[in-house]
């Protein structure tokens, strides 16, 4: 069955430095602001990173209890904090960012090559982030950069069981360099690997860079759910810098009307993510 488009906005992210990218939101009222405004577009979810006051990535636990609780009192975003954080962040930190209490936390399900750098997530580290969301009544994404970490998936619900809510939603990051490609072939090889999973699981998809477009294109003819924002696109066409998440929620959007799944409104999105 055909629904409407859940639309994630990932404003931040840990990679682009602010001097290099200055629309960048960085401080909690640039982020307020960015959030309000994707909410007004069509965004239902906010994927978020925040950084310290150097503009440096960071997973302070004052400054993201603050963060959650802005969002909320200024929007009706569902939250979704990131558990990844940064390359360069140990285990023991991601791992306190449930602690923050968000709506939802991503939940990277392997390792994989991340440019020149390596994103960790061992087994361990997977199992724990899983079953303290299960504990702490936390809805989880799992962040799907290669095809294995779908195996990864269904081994870890076969072991561990459902998360909390009982639906199954996964965002496949594609495009990232030692990550699977970002392209049409290849997501539809990825949602081949949904059977395997719950029934009913759902997944939004994330192209990075120049894969932006196209991995939107595949995923919303395939019934998919789209992910866009800064954290993962600074270049908006050839020579054209990003000049805010707002031009890509909007984009996104406008895709999304014309392939007849417009954008599922915040309610909508809470019954499908089982929040
Ligand atoms: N910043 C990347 C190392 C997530 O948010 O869960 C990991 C990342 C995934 O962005
Ligand atoms: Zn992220």
């Amino acid at each position: 069955m055909t629904t409407g488009t859940l639309i994630t906005v990932a404003p931040t992210g840990a990679e682009s430095a602010k001097t290099e990218v200055p629309a960048l939101p960085v401080t909690l009222d640039e982020l307020l602001l960015t959030a309000k405004e994707c909410e007004a577009l069509g965004a239902s979810v906010i994927h978020v990173h925040i950084r310290d006051d150097e503009a440096r990535p960071t997973l302070d636990q004052g400054r993201l209890r603050a963060t959650v609780a802005a969002l909320r009192e200024s929007t009706d975003l569902i939250v979704q904090l990131s558990t990844g954080g940064a390359v360069t962040d140990p285990e023991g930190h991601r791992l306190a960012v449930l602690d923050a209490q968000p709506d939802m936390a991503s939940c990277t399900m392997g390792t994989v090559n991340f440019g020149d750098d390596v994103f960790l997530n061992r087994w361990e580290f997977i199992v724990d982030l899983h079953t303290r969301m299960q504990e702490r009544g936390i809805v989880p994404e799992y962040e799907i950069f290669d095809l294995g970490h779908l195996t990864a998936l269904r081994r870890l619900l076969d072991r561990y069981g459902l998360p909390h809510g009982g639906h199954v939603h996964v965002d496949f990051v594609m495009g990232v360099p030692g990550g699977m490609p970002g392209t049409t072939a290849t997501l539809v090889a990825a949602q081949q690997m949904l059977r395997d999973l719950p029934e009913g699981t759902t997944f939004s998809a994330t192209g990075i860079g120049r894969s932006s477009i196209p991995v939107m294109l595949a995923s919303l003819s395939a019934g998919g759910h789209l992910r866009v924002g800064m954290e993962d696109t600074v270049t908006y066409a050839k020579g054209r810098p990003v000049e805010s998440n707002m031009q890509l929620v909007a984009r996104a959007v406008g895709f999304a009307q014309l392939a007849q799944r417009p954008p599922l409104n915040t309610t909508q999105a809470r019954e499908l993510l089982g929040l």
